[in-house]
């Protein structure tokens, strides 16, 4: 990846003294200019550079304007400033550090100084990168089921938190249908544990198949899972589930399971409605409707009671 240095400053002497010291040591493959705050700014936005050095005084917008800027720009959080201040100018150090410089240097400038700091800064921003790498990663294997990819039965629970308080919050529906694999008990005893699991897994992906940008699949138990269906209504719901039920119903498995038909029973609920007030109130009647759609025979949908 190519590693971008963005120089502000008034003067054209001292950029071209910091670009000619860092083009020395190749620490960088591009080398963007600006003559003061606003004009950085907008480069840092377009070019996304990887550290920034930054006088303090300049005319139209000076250092602290331009840390200011940055600072409201979540995009532009953890990219490295270095600020140039003078000699003898100790409130603008302190200044600039308390407003978000990650270090600063005395002008006139020490070459050897200066890239020793820049090279503390690049080396702090790519652990940080790391980190945060490690930290998405973390977040993803604590949230998804490993077997099927969807999300988990404990991140579910934070989904539906949400959804439903923004449900509340907007007057929108929110609908939430179960589904669980009809006689999965007996795939498993026909093909093999390891070839149940192949069955789970293609029927999480073709629950996934159905969803859109903002709906949400998890594997809620072995072989049960959820859809959650924001801004959808009750009927919607039905849609998704029986798009999901008939696809199942006509997917072919690999070998050895090509006779295999398997078909899924699914329950649908909606907020707003009577009968659900609560998340607890639209999974109980989301049940609900599943047992009744596996005591009618299975390899249907079933909504939740009607009112009254
Ligand atoms: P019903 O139509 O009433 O839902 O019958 P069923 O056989 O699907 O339901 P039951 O709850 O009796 O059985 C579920 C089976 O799912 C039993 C269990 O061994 C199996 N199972 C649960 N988790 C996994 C898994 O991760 N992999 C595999 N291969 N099987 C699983
Ligand atoms: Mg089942
Ligand atoms: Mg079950």
């Amino acid at each position: 990846m190519s590693n971008c240095v963005l120089v502000i400053d008034d003067s054209p002497a001292i950029r071209e003294q910091v670009v000619r010291t860092l083009s020395e040591v190749g620490l960088f493959d591009r080398y963007k200019e600006a003559k003061d705050g606003l004009e950085g700014f907008k480069i840092l936005i377009d070019s996304k550079a990887d550290l920034v050095i930054c006088d303090v005084d300049m005319p139209r917008m000076d250092g602290f304007k331009f840390l200011q800027l940055v600072e409201s720009r979540p995009e532009l959080q953890g990219v490295p400033i270095i600020m140039l201040t003078g000699m003898m100018d100790f409130n603008s150090k302190i200044r600039g550090l308390e407003q978000g410089a990650s270090d600063y240097l005395t002008k006139p400038f020490d070459a050897g100084e200066l890239v020793a700091r820049v090279k503390v800064q690049l080396k702090i921003k790519s652990l940080q990168d790391e980190l945060k790498k490690a930290n998405e990663l973390l977040k993803r294997l604590t949230n998804i089921d490993h077997l099927t990819n969807l999300f988990n039965r404990r991140y579910l629970a934070e989904i539906l938190d949400g959804e439903f308080f923004r449900a509340r919050r907007n007057n929108e529906y929110l609908s939430l249908v179960i589904v669980d694999i009809d006689y999965f008990k007996k795939v498993n005893d026909t093909y093999g544990h390891q070839n149940g699991d192949i069955v789970l897994a293609a029927v999480a992906s073709l629950a996934q198949r159905q969803l859109r940008a903002y709906d949400s699949a998890a594997r809620y138990g072995g072989e049960e899972f959820v859809l959650v269906i924001p801004g959808t209504s009750l009927a919607g719901g039905v849609m998704v589930a029986d798009r999901l039920r008939q696809a199942v119903l006509e997917f072919a498995f690999p070998p050895p399971m090509e006779d295999l038909t398997v078909t899924v029973s699914a329950g649908v609920a909606t907020y707003p409605s009577p009968q659900v007030d609560s998340v607890d109130s639209l999974f109980r009647q989301a049940d609900e409707a599943l047992y009744r759609a596996k005591q009618g025979g299975r390899n249907r949908v079933e909504t939740m009671t009607p009112p009254g």
